[in-house]
């Protein structure tokens, strides 16, 4: 419940549009790592690494001496800048060889893909909060370096530079007109992010589907391969488990659900799990006390939220792929699991009514051992509000995939068949990727 709107100005496309902001950095994330690989392949293909990467430790005091004279307000002598001068080879070399990768990096530990199966990797950083603050760090980092540069092009010696960059000459007359063309470039880059974003808060869905096309590909080969293993190790211990874990969504009330809170209020006596196959309509019942009969699996994760929070906990309870081979093998032509809520989505984006809280899994995530139904949370039952009785946790993908207060599961043909056809509440209204992953 706590997303907040954020100003076009600084985001794309802005408002509360965390889901398509994803999509947007995912991509450009995804052009940015092509652009780098091209640059260094050819940067050492080429020979033109020499002119960057500083071979000699006296690159420190002629850099010092760089630096002295621009705290001065000046400019040092055009001679220093046939080559690149002494400062920007150090600077180049601090963004390509050590700022880019860190980037990466810090970027990568924020997978739940890659916490689940590497979870060392990420207490590297800090864990997941770490990890986000250093990339933040990182981002901000490279933003100065990117308003530097651009900013020093103008103030140092332009009439040489600016030619020299837009024809590869150094030719002063031809100033005025490199001048331009650097500014037009600069006014469409501008344009180009308000026009995006406008056509992004316009079509919502379709800007979801061409991003996501676009991206799926790379979380595919980059991720997907990765399984969880929590129970398998013990990257975290008992210590580490948070005493509060943030929510969100609030359970049922009394205009969502009398069920659930007649079922609350009885102690889940009479509360039954729903297990069913919707492309022939035959379903199972479960009590309570039958699921936590079956073999029990337990494990400490961390989750993490779009919107930013995470939280360690120890969950327990039964892989959900147990439950459903009581209903049997999987029916044919049923390649995707749905699980609902008995709560309804805080708010639909088109205002429509309210509708129950779902997800939707693929095969892949439910093959998962860490894929389960919990019904405890650090030794205990689950709280009211994280989900009581039953709830889902898929340790692979982000939070907003598991559903709390769970009502039934059920095989399905296709998830484009039920809400906006998106798979899942989060993915139909936040316009998330129905692979959470990252
Ligand atoms: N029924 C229901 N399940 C839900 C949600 C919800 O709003 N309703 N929110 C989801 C999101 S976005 C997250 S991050 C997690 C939060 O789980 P927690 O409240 O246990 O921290 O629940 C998920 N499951
Ligand atoms: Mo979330």
């Amino acid at each position: 419940m706590d997303e907040r709107s954020a100003s076009p100005i600084f985001t794309l496309p802005g408002r509360k549009n965390i889901g398509l902001g994803r999509h947007f950095h995912g991509f450009g994330v995804t052009l940015w790592l092509i652009n780098g690989l091209a640059y260094v392949v050819l940067l050492f293909g080429t020979g033109l690494w020499r002119r960057i990467v500083p071979t000699s430790w006296d690159i420190f005091p002629e850099a010092w001496e760089s630096m002295k004279i621009y705290a001065g307000f000046g400019v040092p002598d055009i001679e220093y800048f046939t080559l690149y001068d002494a400062l920007q080879m150090l600077t180049y070399t601090g963004v390509i060889f050590i700022l880019a990768p860190f980037l990466i990096l810090t970027g990568l530990a924020m997978s739940p893909a890659i916490r689940s199966r590497f979870p060392r990797y990420v207490r590297f950083w800090g864990g997941h909060q770490g990890a986000q603050s250093l990339h933040f760090i990182g981002m901000v980092l490279m933003t100065l370096f990117i308003i530097g540069h651009v900013g020093l092009v103008f103030l140092v010696h332009p009439e040489y530079n600016l030619p020299h960059m837009v024809f590869g000459v150094t030719d002063t007359a031809r100033y005025a007109q490199a001048f331009t063309i650097v500014l037009i470039t600069i006014v469409l880059v501008f344009a180009f992010w308000i026009g995006l974003s406008y056509a992004s808060l316009i079509n919502r869905p379709l800007t979801q589907k061409i991003l996501v096309t676009l991206t799926e590909p790379v979380r595919k080969i980059g991720l997907n391969w990765m399984k969880p293993r929590m129970h398998k190790q013990n990257a975290y211990t008992e210590k580490e488990l948070s005493e509060f874990h943030w929510t969100n969504g609030l359970p049922p009330t009394e205009d969502e659900s009398t069920e659930w809170l007649h079922h609350r209020d009885t102690g889940w006596k009479d509360w039954r799990l729903k297990v069913g196959n919707a492309l022939d309509d035959s379903s199972i019942e479960l009590s309570l006390d039958e699921l936590k009969a079956m073999p029990k699996t337990e494990y400490i994760a961390v989750h993490t939220c779009m919107q930013g929070w995470s939280a360690t906990s120890k969950w327990a309870g039964v892989k959900l792929t147990d439950v459903l081979d009581l209903l049997g093998p999987r029916p044919e032509g049923a390649n995707y699991v749905m699980i609902t809520s008995h709560g309804l989505a805080q708010e639909m984006w088109d205002h429509r009514p309210r509708e129950p809280f779902y997800t939707v899994l693929d095969l892949k995530m439910l093959d998962e051992d860490n894929t389960i139904l919990a019904y405890e949370r650090n030794d205990r039952p689950l709280d009211i509000h994280l989900g009581a009785p039953l709830r889902l946790r898929v340790e692979s993908n982000h939070g907003y995939k598991m559903v709390k207060w769970i009502r039934s599961i059920e095989w399905i043909r296709d998830y484009a068949e039920y809400g906006d056809g998106r798979g899942g509440t989060r993915e139909d209204g936040a316009m998330q990727a129905f692979n959470g992953v990252i």
